[in-house]
């Protein structure tokens, strides 16, 4: 039996094989329809919220690149030494010279991600890169860094929905990554469905690295979300603005506070929007209006911390067994690299 898509409008998120993706947004009609709905489930949702994929037009992915450069916010520059120290090993534990595939889900940028190619190369592959990132700026800028030499699939999609990826060699080792622990943006049930079908798109012995936030003083990790100059307020602003351009809402930016605190016992940072006084909101095509009382919020964002034995339950409940643990030498950033047990496939 053929196997069954995981979603109608798949086809078309995979692009052409361009140097540099062509179109600025994902939205097909299809898809806009979805995301009209899922903004309007989550707005009603208690708390409100607006989920975090939507700060990634491209405005909101060049001001993510941003706040990876502020001191402030040191996450990003952890991974990044953690992977330019470790990057030989992993490569070899993922297969090495057979190592021919190396997918990255939620790219953004990808400097990071040179590193590892850079080792892959020096074991004496030459493995593809196909990056998937569901804003074309982002993309784009991978192309930019990595430069011509290195074979670069760009897909431009939301990951979190049905993913076609151009098809694996036969007999190849699969390298997936998702990195910038971009899973503490999920609950564990979120974050399982997400680790779990990333296996649709491997064979059984193919790996996963996975980079997650660890437990820190909460200090540092306030700040790194609190940056004096406000980068980070305004990337949380600018999630209305592409609310606006996607749905013909009328919120105004400008008119909310940026509150973000680090939640000792949620492990986690929240990341909300706090109307300062009473606002009554036009949804566009989201439908209806949006009442706010003064203070009530939008919750734009969690980012976990974990402790490793969370990381390795998680990957090991989404079928993937782990095979090695490398932790920044500050103990704030981890890497899990997992074994698929089984490949997702007819499920
Ligand atoms: C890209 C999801 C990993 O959670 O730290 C940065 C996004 N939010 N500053 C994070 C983010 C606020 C970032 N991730």
């Amino acid at each position: 039996m053929a196997r069954r898509s995981p979603r109608r409008d798949t086809g078309r998120d995979l692009l052409p094989k361009a140097a540099v993706a062509r179109t600025a947004t994902v939205v097909t009609l299809d898809a806009e329809a979805a995301a009209l709905r899922e903004l309007r489930l989550a707005l009603w949702r208690s708390p409100r919220q607006i989920p975090s994929k939507y700060f990634y037009d491209d405005r909101g992915s060049a001001l993510f690149e941003e706040i990876t450069r502020l001191p402030e916010y040191f996450p990003t520059r952890t991974e990044h030494a953690l992977i330019g120290e470790r990057a030989a090993e992993i490569v070899a534990t993922a297969g090495g010279a057979s190592l021919t595939d190396i997918v990255e889900l939620g790219s953004g940028a990808a400097s990071k991600t040179v590193a590892l190619l850079a080792a892959a190369r020096a074991a004496g592959g030459q493995p593809r890169y196909v990056a998937v990132d569901i804003s074309a700026h982002a993309l784009a800028r991978t192309q930019e860094i990595l430069g011509p030499e290195v074979p670069f699939e760009p897909v431009l999609a939301d990951y979190t929905n049905g993913l076609t990826l151009p098809a694996k060699p036969k007999g190849s080792r699969r390298l997936v990554l998702f990195l910038g622990g971009t899973i503490g943006n999920d609950d564990d049930e979120e974050a399982t469905r997400l680790l779990s079908r990333a296996r649709e798109h491997v064979e059984r012995g193919d790996l996963l690295l996975l980079g997650a936030n660890l437990v820190t003083d909460p200090a540092a990790i306030h700040l790194a979300y609190n940056d004096p100059r406000g980068v980070t307020a305004e990337f949380n602003r600018n999630l209305l603005r592409n609310v606006n351009a996607l749905a013909g809402s009328a919120f105004d930016p400008e008119a909310f506070d940026h509150y973000a605190p680090y939640v000792v016992d949620e492990r986690r940072i929240e990341m909300w929007l706090i109307p300062p006084r009473p606002m009554t909101i036009d949804l566009g095509r989201i439908g209806g209006s949006l009442r706010l009382r003064k203070g009530e919020g939008i919750r734009t964002e969690i980012s976990r911390r974990f402790l490793r034995d969370d990381v390795l339950r998680l990957i090991d409940a989404a079928g993937w067994t782990p095979e090695k643990w490398l932790e920044s030498p500050d103990g704030r950033f981890g890497l899990a690299l997992g074994k698929s047990r089984s490949a997702l496939r007819g499920l």
